[in-house]
């Protein structure tokens, strides 16, 4: 292995942190938009503070290492991510085995710091680094039939001590509609705070959707399937009832067992007042590929 990530924090990653947000602060003192991307429009026009790296790789969901939050941080170091190669097939011109080394020499990694807000009603910020999805779709060539992308989290009992219990069926599936698969909002990511992406957040490569419930953000892809029907995914398959297909973030449907009107941000402490949570996540601009559908029904 080239190198082994660590699933503690170590003074590597303080430093990490301490010198990116140090470099956001000079980028921003150049004049804001000197920083590329949305990511910089993001932080200019919202003020988004991103959680520390303690919370963001000490406090997950990937029930492949168990369902407690700190379960992935305790047991995904086992996890063998390079050699690392993702399936793209079904409705494609060029199916095949892609290498990550080879997807990587092709895509253009940016800052994208986002909102990231789970149907357990919690809520983190986010800096990620990625790529965009619809530029992995446009290198594998996406045919005109197609209307929906499925994602595919790689299965190994071996390294995923979380599999033997049938909280899930496994492997983990999730889906998108093709709109949403190609919107420049949705990103494969690659890293946190400039650094590779820990085990327990989904290396070396996961999916992240910011306006939908952390769900639909699948981690550890090997596979994207191009297809024209809507794809199974895993929480719906569990529970339809209780999540849907859709699963934007909305204050206005509300969980069957609790509220999703207000959110908790993760590191607020014990005493702070919970957030009201926004449609989309705050993300307006997505508005326009529901337009005319029943976000109740849709859900
Ligand atoms: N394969 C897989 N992907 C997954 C999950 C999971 O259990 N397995 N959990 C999801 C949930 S519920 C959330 S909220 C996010 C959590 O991402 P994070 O741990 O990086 O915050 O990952 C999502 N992706
Ligand atoms: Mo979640």
């Amino acid at each position: 292995m080239a190198h082994r990530w660590t699933n503690t924090m170590t003074a590597r990653d303080v430093t990490a942190e301490r010198h990116w947000l140090n470099r956001r602060q000079i980028m921003a003192g150049l004049g804001g938009l000197a920083v590329a991307g949305l990511a910089g429009r993001a932080q200019a026009a919202d003020g988004l503070t991103p959680n520390s790296w303690e919370e963001i790789t000490n406090y997950n969901n990937y029930y492949e290492f168990g369902t407690g939050k700190e379960d992935p941080a305790r047991y995904a170091g086992d996890l063998t991510i390079a050699p690392w190669s993702v399936q793209i097939d079904g409705m494609v011109d060029r199916p095949g085995a892609y290498g990550l080394d080879d997807i990587l020499s092709k895509m253009t990694i940016e800052e994208r710091i986002y909102r990231f807000r789970c149907v357990e009603a919690w809520s983190m910020v986010v800096p990620w680094s990625g790529f965009e999805l619809a530029d992995l779709l446009e290198m594998a060539g996406v045919q005109s039939g197609a209307t929906h992308v499925a994602f595919e989290t790689v299965l190994r009992p071996d390294e995923m001590p979380g599999v033997s219990r049938n909280v899930l069926e496994w492997p983990y599936v999730e889906g998108l509609r093709l709109d949403e698969a190609m919107h420049p909002l949705t990103i494969m990511a690659t890293g946190i705070y400039g650094r590779d992406i820990p085990r327990q957040n989904g290396a070396p490569l996961r999916l992240v959707v910011p306006w939908k419930y952390g769900y639909k953000s699948i981690k550890s892809v090997v596979r994207v399937t191009l297809t024209d029907k809507e794809p199974p995914t895993s929480w719906n398959k569990a529970n339809a009832r209780e999540y849907g297909f859709y699963s934007n973030v909305n204050p206005a449907v509300d969980h069957p067992r609790w509220s999703q009107a207000t959110e908790r941000e993760i590191g607020g402490g014990l005493f702070a007042k919970r957030k009201p949570t926004l449609v989309f996540n705050g993300y307006d601009e997505v508005a326009s590929l529901y337009e005319g559908m029943d976000l109740t029904v849709n859900h």
